[in-house]
């Protein structure tokens, strides 16, 4: 007979259910860069959750924000009405975010925040007057989230395979990894911006009066960790202005201070038409994304939509009154510690000790841009990612959460994380290198 609790019922996402269940791996507290497990071992983590917990665990500010707003409005629903906090939160977003980029729409994740954009996009071309620009453009290796939007414009392979035709009139740009000529760099590569005019060669095959919207990660996260080459961002926003094709960064994981910066985009210098973001918009701790919107687009919807009701698209939760509340309580934070110059800071620390294990048993890589970095290892002849999820579950053992795809690390340590956190990190991934054969 079936146990109620016998791990049996919760089917996992994006993991391995079977050997999870025969040994696992799980959590039951977390404070600042540290979660706890089951048997009581601090377990460091590495990558901020999945990738959203920016300010490291268990904000007290937070949690007061959460359950104040729970006890004075629990709920509100989004549609033809409003609550103060969704109104404030969109005001302190557009004014982190690049100028021009001034109106939010709210989501409860990242594969909506993207599907989001998406719809923005073709829905701004229609009112318009542009109703054949109805493709979408993404690129080889991007991760936008396990909408049928954001898999048909995402590039990762496993991803897309199992789930019949996707959207049509989807295309892709050359993925931007090139490591025999980039492997080991430090911050953006060198070689490599020709690859943005791979959009070129698609617009010269489908024609620009038929794209509605290029997307990209800045910089590709899920995959493994690949910083754009030097200058490419800024030639694929060119290319997007000579053809009148809107671009959208997907900001799901570099926007509210990976990078050192509020948003990659203000790194880079590049801003484009739409920012998808979400995880650390409230520090992970409630679900909540955002389309944040240009000028042009926002001012175009309301100004020609043909119905009172300018863009038919929303959720139940969009602009959610406890999502808002733990926004708000995390902006806060952002702004009053100043986390995101203290990134920019501890990313070059973070840059000098990593690339330490270069010549490391197996390693055949190293990435980073802020804080993020990833170690790619060797695959095993014949069974890519065995190696990868190896160092994942012997640096489960010696106390360390680790992010892996495939064979590649990937490192986002909450932004809070000092450099003895970085070293314990290293000293950790060192010792699991050593014993993986
Ligand atoms: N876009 C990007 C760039 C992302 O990284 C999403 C969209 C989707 O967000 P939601 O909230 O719907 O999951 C993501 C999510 C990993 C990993 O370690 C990355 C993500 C999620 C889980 C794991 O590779 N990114």
């Amino acid at each position: 007979m079936k146990r109620l609790n016998d791990l049996e019922s919760y089917w996992m996402p994006f993991t391995a259910n079977r050997d999870f269940k025969k040994d696992p791996r799980m959590v039951v507290s977390a404070d600042g860069m540290y979660y706890k497990s089951e048997t009581g071992k601090d377990i460091m983590d590495s990558a901020a959750g999945l990738w959203c917990v920016n300010a490291g665990h268990n904000r007290p500010e937070i949690t007061a924000a959460i359950s104040q707003q729970a006890a004075t409005l629990d709920y509100a629903p989004s549609f033809q009405y409003g609550h103060p906090k969704a109104f404030e939160l969109a005001s302190r977003v557009a004014e982190l975010f690049p100028i021009g980029l001034d109106h939010v729409f709210f989501t409860n994740s990242g594969s909506e925040a993207v599907d989001s954009a998406l719809k923005i996009a073709l829905a701004y071309q229609r009112v318009r007057g542009k109703g054949a620009k109805t493709r979408l453009i993404g690129r080889e290796r991007g991760y936008h989230g396990v909408g049928f939007g954001g898999i048909s414009v995402g590039g990762m392979p496993r991803n897309r395979q199992y789930f019949g035709t996707l959207l049509t009139g989807v295309d892709h740009i050359s993925h931007t990894y090139l490591p025999e000529k980039n492997s080991f760099t430090k911050g953006s590569p060198q070689h490599g911006d020709y690859l943005a005019d791979t959009l070129e060669n698609i617009v010269t095959l489908h024609d620009a009066s038929t794209i509605a919207a290029v997307i990209v990660e800045p910089i590709a996260g899920s995959t493994g960790v690949l910083p754009p080459p030097q200058n490419y961002l800024k030639r694929l926003r060119e290319i997007c202005d000579k053809h009148d094709i809107l671009l959208i960064f997907d900001e799901v994981i570099t926007g509210f201070g990976r990078l050192g910066t509020a948003t990659a985009s203000e790194y880079f210098g590049v801003t484009p038409d739409i920012i998808a973001c979400a995880k650390a918009l409230t520090n992970g701790i409630i679900p909540m994304g955002a389309a944040v919107v240009s000028n042009k687009i926002y001012e175009t919807m309301m100004d020609e939509a043909d119905m009172p009701i300018e863009l038919f698209h929303g959720y139940t939760y969009s602009g959610h009154p406890i999502a808002a509340a733990a926004g708000l309580a995390s902006l806060d934070i952002y702004r009053d510690e100043d986390l995101f110059n203290k990134a920019a800071k501890t990313a070059v620390y973070l840059e000098e000790i990593i690339h330490q294990l270069k010549n490391d048993k197996n390693v055949i890589d190293i990435r980073n841009l802020g804080m993020v970095a990833a170690i790619e290892i060797a695959p095993r002849p014949g069974a890519v990612g065995a190696r990868g999820y190896e160092a994942m579950k012997k640096s489960w053992h010696k106390g360390l959460m680790l992010r892996v795809t495939a064979d590649t690390l990937a490192f986002s340590p909450p932004l809070i994380a000092e450099k003895h956190d970085i070293d314990k990190i290293f000293e950790i991934v060192q010792s699991v290198l050593k014993e993986l054969d």
